[in-house]
């Protein structure tokens, strides 16, 4: 229903997004878009680049007059370090005379940890720029302002999301699963962490600060809360029907990631059913049309792949950034000797960054499964298919009539 195509390389001229499937007649804020795109940017242990960048989007299609119009959306988010790569990066296979910025020489030291190696295998490029300059998480920027106007179409039925940081390298919260979407949604936009606990933040910014005195890089965990999700979107019938399953691949397709949680994650292995399984309850107090409680939300909100009305709780792990000051051995592929791993400039720990790039892409698929289930041509259909969906609900459930 609501799909999307991103554009870019690091250092070109700009980044695009095209997102498609978007009702007619949503209100946009684009001021909104910015703010996610700055959140994007923050975050303590980021490298030099971001303090040359002020990411914003500039809507090329799709928008008139402050609304939606149901067609593609395009977004285009110009490199300002797009000056100093002129050179590089050219289009054209001679340099135009007035191009800016040096001729770098090819990259030829494949980085650890990086697309490098296999993406110069791939596509048979022996200058690896041609491929990092792709890979690179430069590339989620397009993502947060592509998610920026998901999370406004879920804002209009009702839904939020946040997300908080939980470990560092070694350190970590005491326990993650007791965060709150509210304490999460509270952390300030320009917190260096997005942690919740202030003692282990500053521990956190000890971690980063020794990593970098020592040249290396350091990774870390975040989890994306979202509050307000209906029942009953995904499905159980299917494999590629499951909701977990489709945020998973939302979050896995992060830079960086190598594993990736829902509610209790890998915790549900160690423990006994009695421990991991979520209580069901009647609760006439519960504002929702369902009328029920669940005690703890192990399940983050998914069962059977289907969301079941809880906070979607979604944990993304990420490794340590692959280019490191202080070089890994890699092997020079021009002359194929040992060498040091390519040193290009980046970050140290971009943890913080990657919460709201989970939170792009965990909004990309709750908007993208809201439409699968109520339609969505326009906001006036997909509000009367709510409607309808929330009255049947509280007759059924509010009334004990038969499932
Ligand atoms: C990034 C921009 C990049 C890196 C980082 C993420 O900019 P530059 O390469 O010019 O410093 O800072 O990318 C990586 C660490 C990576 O390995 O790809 C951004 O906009 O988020």
């Amino acid at each position: 229903m609501l799909r999307f195509l991103t554009a870019g390389e690091s250092h070109g001229r700009a980044l695009v997004v095209i997102l498609e499937g978007m009702p007619a007649g949503l209100p946009i804020d684009l001021d909104a878009i910015t703010r996610e795109l700055r959140r994007r940017q923050g975050g303590y242990g980021r490298g030099r680049r971001m303090a040359i960048e002020s990411d914003r989007a500039e809507p090329i299609s799709g928008i008139r007059a402050g609304e939606t119009l149901g067609g593609p959306i395009a977004l285009m988010i110009e490199n300002r370090d797009w000056v100093n790569w002129q050179h590089t990066m050219r289009v054209t296979a001679e340099a135009p005379a007035d191009a800016g910025g040096a001729h770098r020489p090819p990259v030829t030291r494949p980085r650890p940890g990086h697309a490098d190696l296999a993406g110069g295998a791939k596509y048979r490029r022996t200058d690896l720029r041609d491929v990092l300059e792709r890979a690179s998480a430069r590339e989620t920027a397009a993502r947060v302002a592509a998610g920026a106007l998901a999370r406004q179409l879920l804002a209009h039925v009702g839904v939020r999301i946040a997300s908080h940081v939980f470990t560092i390298g070694s350190v970590s919260i005491a326990d993650p699963a007791s965060v709150t979407y509210e304490q999460a949604a509270a952390l300030p936009d320009d917190s260096p962490l997005r942690c919740v606990d202030d003692g282990v933040s500053q521990r956190m910014i000890d971690v980063i600060d020794r990593a970098r005195d020592a040249g290396d890089t350091v990774g870390g965990a975040f989890e994306i809360i979202a509050t307000g999700v209906p029942i009953a979107l995904g499905s159980y019938v299917q494999w590629d029907r499951k909701l977990d399953g489709r945020l998973a691949q939302a979050m896995m397709s992060i830079p960086a990631i190598k594993a990736v949680g829902i509610g209790a994650g890998p915790r549900v292995a160690e423990l006994p059913g009695s421990r991991v399984h979520d209580e069901i309850l009647p609760h006439a107090g519960d504002a929702r049309a369902t009328a029920i409680a669940r005690p703890t939300n192990n399940a983050g909100g998914l069962e059977g792949g289907v969301t079941n009305g809880e906070d979607v709780r979604v944990s993304g792990y990420m490794k340590p950034i692959s280019t490191l000051m202080k070089p890994l051995r890699s092997v020079d592929l021009a002359t194929m000797t040992e060498s040091p791993a390519t040193i290009e400039r980046s970050d140290v720990c971009a943890v913080p960054a990657a919460a709201v790039v989970g939170e792009a892409m965990v909004a990309l698929v709750l908007a993208d499964a809201v439409l699968e289930r109520f339609g969505g041509d326009s906001i006036a259909a997909l509000d009367q298919a709510m409607q309808a969906s929330d009255a049947e609900l509280r007759r059924r459930f509010r009334t004990g009539g038969e499932l």
